[in-house]
């Protein structure tokens, strides 16, 4: 299928994204993630016909607080994809500002497919990567739904085990939304390990969309609604938790960022169910009521990959160092 593709490429009018970029010199940014963005575009439109998401009208560009990073928001939907979002936030990359580019990929509730995550923030000499088909459902007990999608695709992880190695200890939470191929790594920047990044995404992001491609639609309620609250748990884990909030405040204000956060970002929390995050995540909720301010009640744990090579997990003992 995506060999062909770019003879069958459907064209799209998509803001300084489109066309031939290197012949465009409003594009020539020096964004570390521009390919990978533009990349995930065409290879998506392969598959399928990209529509403007109605977020687009409210979120695009802003300027950070700073005066010189820019946020830039661009958002689809499609026959099977409820949303499929990104955000680049763009600093001096020569100042060695910060570099991110916040991807993600919501199925609609009629499909239990994975949500597709690509969390890449780099800053100064440091390069924070997340990259999974991250589950919607356990992938610990839930065998069903790890030999489903997961099984196929655990040569992905052993691909990429030597160049892109587990980052060490992470906020031990984070695991339940990670599948037994995630790629979380750390790394100083030099141009192999970008090569090894851009690679790994493109493998990735290929798996996914043939996931997209082979899924068929659920027509039992039941099951969709089960879909729909798995998303919504996951939303409302990261609306509340994600690591990025902080820095997010300081570039564009805390209000700003909520509303990116919660509007974009993690759009569907506020309507794909009605769970509070103390009801999802019970562990966190103080003796008043409210909602711990700690990221991390068990704290920081796995200090070394939690997954053996065939998809197992083996990190019960979570300082398994
Ligand atoms: C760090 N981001 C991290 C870390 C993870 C993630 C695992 C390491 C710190 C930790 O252990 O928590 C990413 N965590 C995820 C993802 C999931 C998860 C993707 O649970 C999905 C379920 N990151 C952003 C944006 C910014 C950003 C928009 O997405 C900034 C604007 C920044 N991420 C960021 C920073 C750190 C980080 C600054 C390091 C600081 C820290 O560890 O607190």
């Amino acid at each position: 299928y995506s060999n062909g593709c770019s003879t069958t490429r459907l064209s799209m009018v998509v803001p300084c994204m489109s066309g031939k970029k290197s012949h465009s010199p409003s594009c020539s940014s020096t964004f570390l993630y521009e390919k990978f963005i533009e990349f995930a575009l065409e290879e998506t439109k392969c598959y399928t016909p990209l529509l403007p998401s109605p977020l687009q009208t409210k979120f695009s560009t802003l300027l950070a607080m700073d005066g010189n990073t820019e946020l830039e928001m661009s958002s689809f939907e499609s026959t099977k994809l409820r949303l499929w979002r990104n955000l680049s936030i763009k600093g001096k990359k020569n100042e060695g500002g910060v570099q991110v580019m916040d991807f993600a990929v919501f199925p609609k509730p009629e499909f239990d497919l994975p949500i597709f995550c690509a969390n890449f923030f780099s800053v100064a000499d440091i390069n924070i990567v997340v990259l999974d088909l991250n589950p919607l459902y356990n992938v610990i007990n839930e065998k069903g739904y790890k030999e489903k999608y997961y099984i196929g695709l655990i040569h992905l992880a052993a691909k990429y085990a030597e160049l892109l190695p587990w980052g060490g200890k992470l906020t031990a939470e984070s695991l339940q939304f990670f599948s037994p191929i995630v790629i979380w790594t750390k790394f100083s920047s030099c141009p192999e390990k970008y090569d090894a990044l851009f690679s790994a995404f493109k493998d990735y992001y290929k798996a996914f969309l043939e996931l997209m491609h082979q899924a068929e639609e659920e027509t039992d309620v039941s099951r969709i609604r089960r879909n729909r609250a798995a998303q919504h748990k996951y939303l409302t884990w990261r609306t509340e938790k994600d690591p990025g909030h902080g820095m997010l405040s300081r570039l564009i204000g805390e209000s700003m960022a909520k509303e990116v956060i919660s509007g974009f970002l993690f759009n569907g929390v506020l309507d794909l169910g009605s769970a509070t995050f103390n009801e999802y995540f019970p562990e966190y909720k103080c003796e008043d009521g409210s909602i711990s301010v700690k990221r991390s009640m068990i704290g920081k744990s796995y200090e070394k990959r939690p997954w053996n090579a065939n998809g197992e997990f083996i990190g019960d003992n979570r300082d398994n160092t």
